[in-house]
């Protein structure tokens, strides 16, 4: 079995020191850490999301599953991480208030960090007020918030209604991401953009910031 397929497998199996030890031996075999990230974390954790879908495995399972999936991102995070580049702007990240989900949010953090951007992490859970004060107090140029859940998508457009009743819209742009946004979404509750995965998000705040100078 080759090695991605192997860490896609015992990420499933919620075995974290297995996915550190396959992740450390596909770095040494020169495997490209996104293809490490692509082929092997994020669709192990995606075959994660068809069978909770499909309840055939429970919540335990999922979360031991996200474990390994850290363990694994641990050791690519300084590879997606260079040191000592200059800052091109900060950045507010967070999941929305409701929601707990925070890999993929982290995963946009990281990228975003490897681009040269200061990224403030909010975490998860973030109230409307906690994105915007944070904003204001860090002089950041833009918001991103993350949500896994339908029930939580409103609290986004809470967040840009408070940011233009504070007269903050257009200074400090919103970008918006997770699973079950979409475009669409982004347009009808007046966030700037709609990033749909880690790379995607790079491209869309860098778009924003060249916007906001
Ligand atoms: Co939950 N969960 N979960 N869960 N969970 C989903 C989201 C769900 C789709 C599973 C399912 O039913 N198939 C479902 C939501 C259904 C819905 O709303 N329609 C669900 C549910 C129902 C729940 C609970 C309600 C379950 C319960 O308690 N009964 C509960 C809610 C808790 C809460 O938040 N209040 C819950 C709990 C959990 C765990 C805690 C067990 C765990 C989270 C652990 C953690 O994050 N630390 C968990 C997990 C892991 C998942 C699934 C399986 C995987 C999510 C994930 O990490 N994907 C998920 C099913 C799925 O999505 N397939 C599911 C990998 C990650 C890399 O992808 O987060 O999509 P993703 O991020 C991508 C893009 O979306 C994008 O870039 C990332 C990289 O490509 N992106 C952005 C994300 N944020 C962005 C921001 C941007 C730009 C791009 O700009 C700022």
């Amino acid at each position: 079995m080759d090695l991605l397929k192997e860490i896609l497998e015992h990420l499933q199996h919620g075995d974290d020191e297995k996915v550190t030890a396959l992740t450390k031996k596909a770095l040494e075999e020169k495997i490209q850490p996104k293809d490490i990230l692509d082929k092997g974390l994020i669709a192990g954790m995606n075959i994660i999301g068809e069978k909770y879908k499909a309840h055939e495995i429970f919540l335990p399972d999922v979360l031991l599953a996200a474990k390994a999936m850290y363990a694994g991102m641990d050791l690519l995070k300084p590879l997606f991480i260079q040191e000592g580049i200059p800052t091109i702007g900060k950045v507010i990240i967070g999941s929305v208030h409701g929601d707990l989900h925070d890999i993929g949010k982290n995963l946009v953090g990281i990228m975003l960090k490897g681009a040269g951007f200061e990224v403030i992490n909010l975490g998860n859970n973030v109230t409307p007020e906690k994105f915007i004060e944070t904003a204001q107090q860090e002089n950041a140029a833009v918001i991103g918030m993350s949500a896994l859940l339908t029930t939580t998508m409103p609290v986004m457009k809470r967040v840009v209604d408070l940011l233009k009743e504070k007269g903050l819209s257009g200074r400090i742009k919103i970008i918006i991401g997770g699973a079950p946004v979409s475009e669409e979404f982004a347009q009808e509750i007046g966030a700037d953009a709609y990033g749909y995965d880690s790379v995607n998000a790079v491209e869309t705040v860098t778009r924003l910031m060249s916007k906001s100078r």
